[in-house]
């Protein structure tokens, strides 16, 4: 059985993320959607709301799983078997980090691969911070986020500017 894990911060999780994984779902028997800790950022929502979120948006998903994990990426993997690592790539600034990451990974755990997608077009300025960003202004996202899960995410953002 082949597993692979798509890992993100998902603060919260958008239309872009959902793509990549519905696309990935269609490559890999299963697929664990990930909420893990980035050092770099500072979550707005708890690790249980995003996986709440990414839960109720891959509902029509049969062969997605959703979990959470504090520690590392590749020690996880090793854990549940999985054998490859999906990112999305945006754009050629992805590509730096990503890569950094995929080499990390790979060292951590040889068996390990990571497989990049590129991003539908329709997606390719399109991240969390810009959701939140603009959410938190009051303007509309729910082009941004996945429709079984704007409102909550929106009524939540809201209340953080209260
Ligand atoms: N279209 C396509 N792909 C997208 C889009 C979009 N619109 N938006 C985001 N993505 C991709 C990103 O490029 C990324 O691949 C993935 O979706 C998740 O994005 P984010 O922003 O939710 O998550 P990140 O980048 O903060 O996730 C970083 C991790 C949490 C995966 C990383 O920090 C990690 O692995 N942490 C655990 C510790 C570890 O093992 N570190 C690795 C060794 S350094």
């Amino acid at each position: 059985m082949k597993i692979a894990i798509c890992p993100g911060s998902f603060d919260p999780i958008t239309k872009g993320h959902l793509n990549i994984i519905e696309r990935s779902a269609k490559l890999f028997d299963a697929v664990i959607v990930l909420v893990l800790v980035n050092p770099n950022k500072k979550p707005t929502f708890s690790a249980a709301e995003r996986v709440d979120f990414i839960r109720k948006a891959c509902e029509h998903i049969p062969n997605v799983k959703v979990d959470s994990y504090h520690g590392l990426l590749a020690d996880y993997a090793y854990r549940v078997g999985a054998c490859t690592i999906i990112k999305g790539l945006r754009a050629v600034t992805d590509f730096e980090y990503e890569f950094q990451q995929a080499l990390v990974n790979k060292q951590l755990n040889p068996e390990l691969e990571t497989m990049f997608v590129i991003t539908d077009s329709s997606y390719m300025y399109l991240s969390s911070s810009m959701v939140r960003q603009v959410a938190g202004f009051g303007g509309d996202v729910s082009e941004f986020l996945p429709e079984s899960i704007c409102e909550e995410i929106v009524k939540r953002l809201a209340q953080g500017q209260e």
